[in-house]
């Protein structure tokens, strides 16, 4: 926390800030062709940051074609690795140098608190940077056991043109998870950021020109799902895309690729994560506060946010006093003033779907609110209701919202069989002593990152991704996001002797 700067600078950084809002293409900054543009509004103020371009498919096709140049004449992919790793790494220091302005960016443009921008999205996004230059020039490729007479050499290659379809709720963080490994691995990236949130992307792509990433390897286009993300979806020079966002949309990109050139697509979707706690947990305080954080971070607009608390009746009265002492800690307010740990919804529409699900008459009969329950003005209170049942959309949907729905068990089997019932399967997290039910319990657990003992996902070292509906065809970070980003190839050369 120590990098954080008072509410008073971070309100005059806000004032002073000029975002860049056209696209980025080719090295330069480019109005849509048709002119046409959306507004970008803060939403804890309403205001209006600015007037971004609202790309169409002609201005897809133009980054298209600008990045496939780039890839195909090898101004970057051809470097020697080390000299991309440098690159990336005057990247990461370049972000790091202005790491105050793009945190309060980050947070006037998603409402987001600047405590986290601040103290873990711009960190993580510098170290994910730093990580994937410093792997690129470490990673070897491999022989086959192919005998005397046959060399076969298997390596990997860069993909070609990666589109990045970003969501709204880590801005930065997502672009860093994708762009990172994929600039590493020698692709070009055309990101496409969430309408809600085009500033902080636009201001990467700038500082990476600065770095020397060479003009068309990275580009950004801005502008909404249908007119912007489809073409790009859609596009047949594009290799593949890398997404982040809702299932729904999640399924258009399968589409998209099966009914153009059959692209590469990975998916990172939705969650509705369980955190177990048994009775035999050590430390129901800091359980607790594990919980809440799972649960309450970044306003529970988060794919890994803990939603649903599977708890066992012999400390559940326990459990609950710890975690309404620690719920009652997170203050909410101004997403500026470093001091609130919760800021508002993205926008509207969102805020409105989040506050519908504190509507206790749709949540069945025994629903009882332990904490919050109130929704105004773009802000929802940390909610915590009890007495949740298997069936109901509290427990089945993705609220994507500071909401845990709490249910009782009596059993480890019990508790492994309610976290799995659910489509999705993104995070869980299972608080025991015994070694053995909880490596039990991670095994039978099906989703891409099983937390024992606390609450989190991993590291930049440890992929991260969902089975069933949260997660298709890869995963981000580690080794397994470089690989995402290549084509294996094998070159099999004949060595018989056949002079012999
Ligand atoms: O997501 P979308 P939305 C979940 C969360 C949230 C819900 C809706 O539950 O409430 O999704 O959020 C682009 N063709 N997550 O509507 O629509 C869009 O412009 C091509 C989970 O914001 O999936 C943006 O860049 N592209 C999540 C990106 O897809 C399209 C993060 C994500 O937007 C498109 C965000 C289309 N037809 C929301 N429509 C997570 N996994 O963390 C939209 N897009």
């Amino acid at each position: 926390m120590s990098d954080l700067l008072t509410h008073d600078e971070y309100k005059a950084l806000a004032e002073g800030l000029t975002p860049a809002s056209t696209s980025f293409v080719d090295g330069s900054f480019r109005a849509a062709q048709s002119g046409a543009t959306f507004d970008s509004i803060n939403p804890a103020t309403g205001k209006r940051l600015a007037k971004v371009a609202a790309c169409d498919a002609a201005d897809v096709d133009y980054a298209v074609e600008k990045a496939r140049m780039a890839f195909d004449d090898g101004r970057w992919r051809c470097l020697h690795p080390s000299a991309r790793k440098d690159v990336l790494i005057k990247l990461a220091k370049l972000i790091k140098r202005n790491r105050h302005e793009l945190a309060v960016m980050e947070s006037v443009d998603s409402g987001k608190p600047i405590r986290d921008c601040a103290t873990i999205d711009l960190p993580e996004t510098i170290n994910t940077i730093i990580w994937h230059a410093e792997a690129v020039d470490k990673l070897y490729d491999q022989t086959a056991p192919a005998g005397e007479d046959a060399m076969g050499m298997i390596v990997r290659e860069p993909i070609g043109v990666v589109g990045a379809v970003l969501p709204w709720n880590f801005p930065l963080l997502m672009m860093a998870w994708k762009i990172a490994p994929a600039l590493a691995a020698g692709c070009s990236v055309i990101v496409k950021p969430a309408e809600q949130t085009s500033l902080t992307a636009l201001r990467i792509a700038e500082l990476a020109m600065e770095a020397g990433v060479p003009r068309g390897v990275l580009n950004v286009i801005t502008g909404d799902g249908p007119k912007t993300g489809a073409p790009l979806g859609l596009h047949p020079d594009v290799d593949m895309v890398s997404f982040t966002g809702s299932t729904e949309t999640g399924r258009l990109f399968l589409k998209y690729a099966a009914e153009s050139n059959l692209k590469k697509i990975v998916l990172e979707c939705g969650g509705k994560n369980p955190a177990i706690v048994m009775d035999d947990a050590e430390d129901l305080d800091l359980v607790a506060e594990h919980v809440v954080n799972g649960a309450f971070w970044n306003m529970g607009e988060n794919c890994s946010a803990t939603s649903r608390l599977i708890v066992h009746e012999a400390i559940k009265d326990d459990l609950m006093r710890h975690i309404l002492a620690h719920a009652k800690e997170w203050h909410m307010g101004d997403p500026l003033d470093p001091k609130n740990h919760l800021g508002c919804m993205i926008d509207s529409e969102h805020f409105g779907k989040v506050a519908s699900y504190l509507d206790t008459s749709e949540n069945g009969n025994n629903i009882v609110t332990l904490c919050g329950g109130k929704a105004a003005d773009g802000y929802v209170e940390p909610t915590i209701f009890d007495q949740v049942t298997s069936a109901s959309r509290l427990a089945k949907e993705e609220i994507f919202g500071p909401v845990l729905g709490v249910m009782t068990v009596t059993s480890i089997d019990e508790a492994i069989a309610l976290a799995n019932d659910t489509d999705y399967g993104l995070a869980a997290s299972v608080y025991t002593t015994n070694v053995k039910q909880a490596m039990r319990a991670a095994r039978a657990i099906r989703a891409g990152t099983v937390t024992v003992n606390c609450y989190g996902e991993g590291d930049a070292t440890t992929p991260f991704g969902g089975y069933k509906q949260s997660g298709f065809g890869g995963r981000d970070n580690g080794i397994h996001a470089h690989d995402q980003y290549c084509e294996v190839k094998t070159i099999w050369i004949d060595l018989t002797d056949r002079a012999a």
